[in-house]
């Protein structure tokens, strides 16, 4: 008999910016019709890495930082597998960022949710890289991750989405799970997910976002033209979301890391290991060790 663990209910504070998250991942799951024992997520730690707990899905509360590796070796076990890591902007941008920044280039299939909240929510509301000037003495610039994502030139899906859109961010959920089911490699997709106790930016995020890809003659695969519509929109004030970058098709062979390494489709956990079937396999192996 093989035993679950069955979701709890969710501890985050009431209005959150997760919660849309939380959401949009299940609308998204059930729109694309993954069984729920065909995905996995993988969390980080933070309020935001709890996530898995509250889903009826495999799911793995990674090291601080370290979620990355382990949804790469989920990935790379069992290529069949869907995968999500999800945590904070602390998680992802402070301890985490050496990983962050070799998802882009490794590219394994799997949907990185960043919950940014520009605080450290579980710990209380400490700073973090995406902190405003200002915001508990803070006094260093904060950090875009989406304008790091799009100067990695790299098959990437990339995208920004606002917990009070559902309705995108759900969108851009199921285009992102789409693309890694296909094998084209990472998705990125920073939610900007307010903390209603510490960091409560609800109001001031609802007036200030605009949806870039919106905009006519925007060509998402154009990531030149992008970067700069970026800034420009940071300049006037405002927070670029929407899809930043869709990359043109490649063969999903040549794109992602798990199809260049294991070009069958299967993984190590659920490769055939019989010893009679692969005895001369083996006989190689030993001889080799000899
Ligand atoms: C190695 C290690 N260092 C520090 C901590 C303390 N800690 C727990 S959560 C957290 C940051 C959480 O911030 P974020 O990733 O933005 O998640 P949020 O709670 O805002 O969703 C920190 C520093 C820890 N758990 N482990
Ligand atoms: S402290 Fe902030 S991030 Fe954590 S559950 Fe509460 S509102 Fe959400
Ligand atoms: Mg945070």
């Amino acid at each position: 008999m093989v035993e679950t663990v069955k979701p709890i209910p969710s501890t985050w504070c009431p209005g959150c910016g997760d919660f849309g998250v939380l959401a949009a991942v299940k609308k998204a799951a059930l729109e694309l019709a993954i069984p729920s024992h065909e995905l996995v997520l993988v969390g980080g730690i933070g309020c935001s890495g709890g996530i898995h707990n509250f889903l009826d899905m495999n799911g793995i509360h990674a090291l601080h930082g370290r979620l990355l590796a382990q949804a790469v070796g989920v990935k790379l076990g069992n290529p069949k597998l869907t995968v999500i890591a999800a945590g904070g902007d602390g998680d992802g941008y402070a301890i985490g960022m050496g990983h962050f920044i070799h998802a882009f280039k490794k590219n394994a299939s799997f949907l990185y949710i960043v919950m940014n909240n520009e605080t450290y929510g579980l710990t209380k509301g400490q700073a973090s890289p995406t902190s405003q000037l200002g915001y508990e003495g803070n006094v260093e610039n904060p950090f875009d991750a989406i304008l790091t994502a799009l100067s990695i030139p790299a098959p990437n899906f990339v995208a920004r989405t606002f917990s009070g859109d559902p309705k995108q961010m759900t969108q851009i959920l199921v285009e992102s799970l789409k693309f890694n089911r296909e094998n084209r490699g990472f998705a990125f997709v920073e939610a900007l997910s307010p903390c209603v106790t510490y960091n409560d930016t609800y109001k001031e995020w609802r007036a200030k976002v605009q949806d870039i890809s919106k905009l006519s003659g925007y060509d998402a695969t154009d990531r030149a033209k992008t970067f700069q519509l970026c800034l420009d929109t940071i300049a006037q004030g405002r927070i670029p979301i929407g899809v930043m970058h869709r990359p043109r098709e490649v063969s999903a062979e040549a794109a992602s890391l798990e199809l260049k390494l294991l070009p069958d489709r299967t993984g190590p956990a659920v490769a055939d290991i019989d010893l009679t079937s692969n005895r001369a396999t083996y006989e190689r192996l030993l001889h080799a060790l000899a």
